[in-house]
């Protein structure tokens, strides 16, 4: 008999997100997005699984969401730069019913002051900020957590 799919996270990155490890190692750090995927893995309990994307596209983001409408058993998603400017991405993530969490790698409330607000924290059951890539690791965790419990 062939054991159940996995229930799969998907992990949604927004603009410049390609770059880490590239570029301003002081604000994000040394590691890459693949580095964070691994690390991310390390959490994931048994049953679970991840999909993580990057996009430089509000479009892509938003069709990715309407896609994890039927796909994701949770999301989350470091929007970048969208989280303060984007109404579309919160609206697609309105249609989303699962567990949202949002992640900043550094802590946008030290930063800029149009960095202080996001529109995805609208949605989000929790947001992680300022623990660069353990915030991925600790939404990880704790969605499995959550979505076992039931
Ligand atoms: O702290 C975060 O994770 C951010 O979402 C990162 C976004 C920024 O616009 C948000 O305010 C906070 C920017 C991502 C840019 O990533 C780069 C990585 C390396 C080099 C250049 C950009």
């Amino acid at each position: 008999m062939p054991a159940d799919a996995p229930a799969v996270i998907h992990v949604l990155n927004g603009p410049n997100l390609n770059l880490l490890g590239q570029r301003q190692p002081e604000i994000y750090g040394y590691e890459t997005l693949a580095d964070i995927e691994a690390r991310a893995r390390t959490a994931l309990a048994p049953g679970f699984d991840l999909l993580m994307r990057q996009s430089n596209h509000e479009g892509v983001l938003i069709d990715w969401v309407h896609e994890a409408r039927s796909a994701a058993c949770a999301i989350i998603i470091n929007p970048g730069a969208y989280s303060h400017t984007s109404i579309a991405l919160l609206d697609a993530l309105n249609a989303y019913e699962g567990p949202v969490i949002e992640v900043h790698l550094s802590n946008i409330h030290r930063r800029e002051a149009f960095r202080h607000h996001s529109y995805v924290s609208l949605r989000a059951e929790g947001a992680i900020v300022g623990l660069g890539a353990e915030g991925y690791v600790a939404a990880t965790r704790h969605l499995c957590a959550l979505l076992q419990r039931g």
